[in-house]
Parts: C-alpha cells; structure tokens; sequence
C-alpha cells in the first residue's frame, strides 16, 4: 500500500497521504510527495494539486519515531523546497490536526481550506523543539509576527476559524474536505488564481514597537523555565525581521538542530511516548473489549466528588452523584459552579456551556438511583469501614457488568472488592485534586480485576482527558507510596538544619512548580497527619513530621487557615516566612536533639529525590508498575516533576543508576539505615551499569508493545 496515494479528478490531481494512525510524516512519506509533485509537474493535464491525507487527520507532523536516529533522506526541507517551486497551484486540505511538519507543509502550498473544527498548530516546543521546516519564516508571513510567535512559542493550536481571521486559511469546509478542496482549486483555476508562494511574501513588521521581542522574553520567562526551546524559537521568529527568507530558513535549520539535540528534548521526546505507551496492558488478549459507559454514579460530592463528576460532565458524560441530603447535593453543585468561575474567566468556557455541564449531573439521596448506571465511583473520606459498607450497598443496586470503582489513595482495593460478589468488577481509580483538572488518574488493578475492566478503565481515561497509570495494590500505589520518602527526608532536613524555603527553593530550582512544605501547605497539613494515624506507627519515621504534627495541633493548617509552614496574607497564596512556624521548628529541632549544621543543597535535592528512585526500583521489581516510563508519567502528572527532565526513573538514568545506589548507601550510613536500604533491582542495575529504561526495553521488549 503506497503511503502517498494519488487520483485525478478532471484537472485537478489529489496527493493523498496515507500513514496511519495520525499520518505523520515518515521518510517514506516525504519520499512519496517529492514523487507525486513531481508526477504532476510532468503531467500537462493537471491545472492544479491537493495536498491531502486520507484516515482521521491531515499529517500531525514529523514522524517522533525518527528523532535520535540518524537522519533519513529526503528530509523535510527537501519537501518543502518541491513544494515551493512547484510551477502548479497547490492546495492543502486540511482536516483533524494540522500540527508541526504538517502545518509547514500546508504553509508551503499556494492556498488552504480546512474543515471547520480542524485544529492547526506548531506544537514542537512541547517536545522541546521549534519548527524545523520553515514554520518560523512561513507563518509569519501568513498570519502577522505577533501571532505566529504565539503560535509557535506557545506551542497551542488554534481552530480553523481563528486560522481563517488570521489568514492562514483561505476557505472554511464542512462535509467531504477533498471534495470541497477540489471544488475550491477548480474555481482557482478559472479565476487565474496566482500562484501566491509564501516564501516571497512580505512580513508586515509595522506593529513590532522596538524591544518588543525582548519583552516577549519577558513575559513568557516564567513558563519557559528551564527551557531551552522557547528562546530557540523567538530567534527563529526573531530572525524575520533582519534576514530574507532563505537564510531565515537556514538560521532556524541551525537553531532547530540545536533543540533536537538539548536533554531537554530528549526527555520530552521520552515522555510523549511514555504518555502513549502508558496506555498498553502487557500480554492482554486482543479478542478482549471495552464495556460501553454512557452512564456514571459517583458516590459523595464533596471536593473529590464534586470534581469527578465534573471530569465526567466535561466530557458530555451524564453523571448521578449520590450525597447523604439535598442541602448537601446543593452545596456540591454550587462547589462545581465556582470551580466552573475560573474556566469562564479564562474564556475556555461560556456561562452556557458551564450550565450544560452542571444539567448532566443529577443530584440523588438514593442508592437506587444508580440502577443504570455502567460505572459508580465511591469518593467518600479514606475511612474502611464506611468504604466496605458503601461497597456492600453498590453491589445490591448496580446493574450487572456494572463497574465499581474507589477513590482511595491508599487504602486495600483487594479488602474493598472482597466486601462484593463481583470481585472481577471492582478496581481503583485514584483521582489526584483537583479532579477535574489534574491530568494523572491512577487505575488501581485489583487482585481480581477482570482484564476488560482494566481495558475499560484505560479507554475511559483518555476519553475524559486523563492520563490513566495503571497501578497494582500495595500502600500508596505508586505516586504516594513514592511520596512518602520525598516528605520524610525533607521533615528530617529541617530538623537536621535546613530551612523550608531552602529546600523548597532547591526543589523549585530544580523544576518542580512548588517544594514540598509549599505544595502540603496548599494541600493541608492536616491531610498527612490524618492519614499517618490510620497505619502502623512504625511505618513512619516520627522525627520527620515533628514539625508538621506540631502546626496542625496548633490549627495551622496551611493555606487554608492561613497559616502552615508559611504564613499567607489574606487572599493570597504567596508564601511567607513566619516566626511563629521558626519558633516552633526550633523547639522541635531542640527536643529532637539532632546536632545543628549547614546543609548544601545538593545534599537536600539528592536527599529528597534519590527516595523516589529508590522506591520507584521496588515499585518496578513488585510489578506494582509495568514500566519505568509509567512511574514518569504518574510524577509528571501527578506531583509536578519536571517533564524536561523526563521523570524520576529517567532522571535516575541519566544520573547513573550506579552513582545513586552508592549515594544511598552513604546516606544509610549517615541518616539512619532503615530506609535507606536500596532494592534488589537497583542493586542489580547498579552492578550491572545499566538504566532502567533500557534494561526493560532489553528485557521486557514484549510490555511495550
Ligand atoms: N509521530 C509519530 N507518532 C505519532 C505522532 C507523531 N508526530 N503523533 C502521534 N503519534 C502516535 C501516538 O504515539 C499514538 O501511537 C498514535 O499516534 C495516536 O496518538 C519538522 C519537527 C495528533 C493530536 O507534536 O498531538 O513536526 O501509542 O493517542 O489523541 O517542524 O497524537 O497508539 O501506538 O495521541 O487522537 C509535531 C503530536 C511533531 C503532534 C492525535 N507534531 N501528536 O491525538 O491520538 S515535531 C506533534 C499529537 C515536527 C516539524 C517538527 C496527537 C494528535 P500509539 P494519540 P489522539
């Protein structure tokens, strides 16, 4: 099958690409178009071309699969070259995603027509790349500077309309876009169109006041921290307003061969695929299939309630969310409205959008309510028993095949499905606050768990745009159960010495959004300190959490009461330091009696990050997790590890698994050994000089697939 199809209708000749599943354009792609465009050129009948694509949408963009490798012949350039000397009219027709090398060879045509609805964009900066085949020159040409710099810094994409405002598209479409595109050349053809190559147009620089590119540095330093791409691309951009097209395009080649080969692309490169694979169970029988959810119950509508419901609305899924009284169904559905105010604010969404999502979640008192329900999610506090008993009535009011599902973070999903007789329909899917915007959705598999409700599960994810990790049981699962040592050596640090807001800056240095007292201040102390009360004491190094312990009984409990570890002017979520939580650390470093030093911050970032590769190691080796990328996955979108360093396992590689497992054993020996005890697969790793990542891609290739 040729992956660049090609037809004639009348005059007009179609290029058709066909690559799926998201026709990305692969050497054999590139290789194909250069053939057909010069197929037309030799063909005197043909008054006009379509670039198209056949499947689901127009090419997404360069084939990922190839970055790394050595280069393939013919590259992109050479395509876009072709297509900008080519002596016939040429039209793209543009439907799905018109994304990165897709967008810029669609720039490189004469015209555009879209279908409404398509999404165009130049997202290469979120895999830490810039346009690489004339995006950075072409568009501005098409849309104005001050737009394509947003478009290609921001790496978002806009909808066929707004390209249409802009002038990157000429005509909207609905029905048949290759119909339409033809349709639209034709008539090209019989107004003697010209041939308007985008390469020669003029960029309007009128609005471009002086300093305004060092002012969009500026203002878009903070989201570009740490970073190397974004500034890559405003030179790219940049370069529009000294240079002509050609060396433009050569100047953005050199910048492009420069992100390409940044860390930081690599491991964004890493964490695109590992969001993918993410989704694969290993060794899951293909006759396997999804059951249909068209209906969700949700059990509790308190904040982790009320965002569940939401994630479900947000997705056009109708929901009944159970609470104990109607008082307590209008307060949760006045909780959604105002969680609903900052999306209106943003302009993401409109007062009528917002009330059409609320008309989907219909508020009961009854457990009989859920009776049509295809899945019930219970969202209730982390108590057992109350779990076991909401569980019990689940399973005499659901349908059969329905799937019932817990919320917990921690609790035995096992324990909780052994109170059902359908232990095969019962699973976790651990929801990270706030439910409707956090991306990460732990999919807790239970001992029992029926395959097709895991499958089920993971189809279900992407459907309500969450990233779905699937986790065995144990304490935790996998994000928590890796957080628990994070929070401990920082509760040690500051007893040993260190200051919050110096660990906190360190981690913040590092890339993480917040450190760890500002993030559990935003959470709530009183989260932790409930929660450490529900397990063993042993479980936990009490020393850590002296101070933390200490500002809850006080009725500090972070933000919330406007004081933690910080205190926070009213409204405000801007950390301050605050004597009263000094003080307190002071007589708990006293009755802790640990001896009083200057900690170095390298010691408290490998002090507070070599426990995730620690437990992430044993995490791995229980099967608690299928693959190193998974963990990735869960600390990028679940507790804001920096995806340009790729996540803790693929950090810990490029650290060297090696230099890690001695560092844990000094701090063993120095920090008390009982926790720093490495695993048996890091040990073998270690001895072995290898990565995780590529000792499971060598020795597990088949969960990959
Ligand atoms: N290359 C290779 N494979 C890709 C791909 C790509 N560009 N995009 C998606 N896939 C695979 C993906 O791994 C998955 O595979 C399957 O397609 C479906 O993806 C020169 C240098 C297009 C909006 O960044 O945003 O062009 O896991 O589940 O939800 O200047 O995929 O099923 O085996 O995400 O419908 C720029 C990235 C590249 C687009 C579709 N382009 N892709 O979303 O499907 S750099 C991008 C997406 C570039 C030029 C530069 C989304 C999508 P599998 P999916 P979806």
């Amino acid at each position: 099958m040729a992956v660049v199809g090609f037809e004639k209708r009348g005059e007009v000749a179609l290029i058709l690409v066909d690559n799926p599943p998201v026709n990305a354009i692969s050497r054999q792609v590139r290789a194909g178009i250069i053939d057909r465009i010069i197929q037309v050129q030799e063909d005197p009948q043909v008054k006009a071309v379509i670039l198209g694509a056949i499947g689901r949408t127009f090419m997404a963009g360069a084939d990922i699969k190839e970055f790394g490798q050595p280069p393939l012949e013919p590259g992109l350039p050479a395509v876009l070259q072709a297509l900008d000397h080519t002596p016939k009219l040429m039209v793209a027709a543009l439907f799905g995603s018109a994304l990165g090398g897709g967008l810029e060879l669609a720039q490189a045509c004469h015209y555009r027509i879209a279908l409404k609805g398509t999404k165009l964009g130049q997202p290469e900066v979120n895999l830490g790349l810039i346009p690489g085949a004339g995006g950075s020159q072409r568009l501005p040409r098409l849309v104005g500077l001050k737009k394509a710099l947003e478009m290609i810094v921001s790496g978002r994409p806009i909808s066929a309309e707004e390209a249409l405002e802009a002038g990157l598209v000429d005509r909207l479409a609905e029905g048949d876009i290759l119909e339409a595109a033809v349709a639209f050349a034709e008539q090209m053809v019989a107004e003697h169109a010209a041939l308007r190559r985008t390469s020669m147009l003029d960029v309007d620089t009128s609005d471009i006041e002086a300093g305004f590119f060092d002012a969009y540095r500026q203002k878009t330093a903070a989201r570009s921290r740490g970073l190397v791409a974004p500034e890559l691309a405003i030179e790219a951009v940049e370069a529009v307003t000294s240079m002509n097209f050609s060396d433009g395009v050569t100047n953005e080649r050199r910048l492009f061969m420069q992100a390409l080969y940044s860390k930081e692309s690599e491991a964004l490169r890493h964490v695109f695929f590992a969001e993918h694979v993410v989704r694969r169970i290993p060794h899951l029988d293909p006759m396997i299939k999804p059951r249909r959810i068209d209906a969700v119950g949700v059990v509790g509508g308190g904040t982790m309630g009320g965002g569940i419901s939401m994630a479900f609305a947000n997705a056009g899924i109708p929901v009944t969310m159970l609470e104990v009284s109607d008082q307590a169904i209008e307060a949760a559905k006045q909780r959604m409205r105002a969680n609903y105010q900052g999306a209106i604010k943003r302009g993401k969404l409109t007062e009528a959008e917002v009330e059409e999502r609320l008309a989907l979640i219909r508020g009961t008192t009854n457990y009989e309510d859920f009776g049509e329900a295809d899945l019930i999610i219970e969202a209730v506090f982390e108590q057992m028993d109350l779990k076991k008993e909401i569980f019990r009535e689940l399973d005499r009011v659901a349908r059969p095949g329905a799937i019932l599902a817990t919320n917990t973070s921690y609790l035995d999903t096992n324990a909780i499905a052994a109170e059902t007789n359908r232990p095969g329909d019962v699973l976790g899917l651990h929801f990270f606050s706030p439910a409707n915007l956090m991306r990460l959705l732990e999919i807790v598999k239970a001992a029992k768990t029926h395959p097709e409700v895991l499958l089920t599960a993971v189809k279900l994810a992407k459907r309500i745009s969450k990233i779905g990790v699937i986790s065995a049981v144990c304490h935790g699962f996998i994000g928590n159960r890796m957080l628990e040592g994070y929070i401990r050596e920082a509760g040690l640090l500051v007893l040993e010495g260190a200051e919050p807001q110096d660990v906190d800056q360190v981690i913040y240095d590092f890339g993480f959004a917040m450190g760890p007292f500002a993030v559990m201040d935003l959470a709530g102390l009183d989260i932790g300190y409930m929660l450490r009360r529900q397990f063993p004491a042993e479980r936990f190094d009490a020393n850590a959490y002296r101070l933390l312990d200490r500002l809850v009984e006080m009725g500090r409990k972070g933000q919330k009461t406007g004081a933690g570890v910080y205190k926070y002017e009213a409204g405000s979520r801007q950390p301050q330091i605050d004597p009263v939580s000094e003080g307190v650390l002071a007589e708990e470093r006293k009755a802790a009696g640990f001896p009083q030093r200057r900690i170095g911050d390298e010691e408290i970032l490998l002090r507070c990050l070599f426990p995730l590769v620690l437990e992430g190691a044993k995490i791995l080796d229980e099967n608690v997790a299928y693959r190193p990328g998974d963990i990735d996955v869960v600390w990028i979108n679940g507790y804001g590890f920096p995806a340009y360093k790729g996540g803790p396992m693929y950090w810990a590689d490029k650290v060297g698994v090696g230099k890690i497992e001695a560092a844990i054993e000094i701090f063993g020996e120095t920090h008390g050994g009982r926790w720093w005890q490495a695993g048996r697969l890091l040990k073998y790793l270690s001895r072995e000089g290898l990565g995780f990542e590529e000792y499971y891609r060598q020795k597990f290739p088949s969960i990959y697939e």
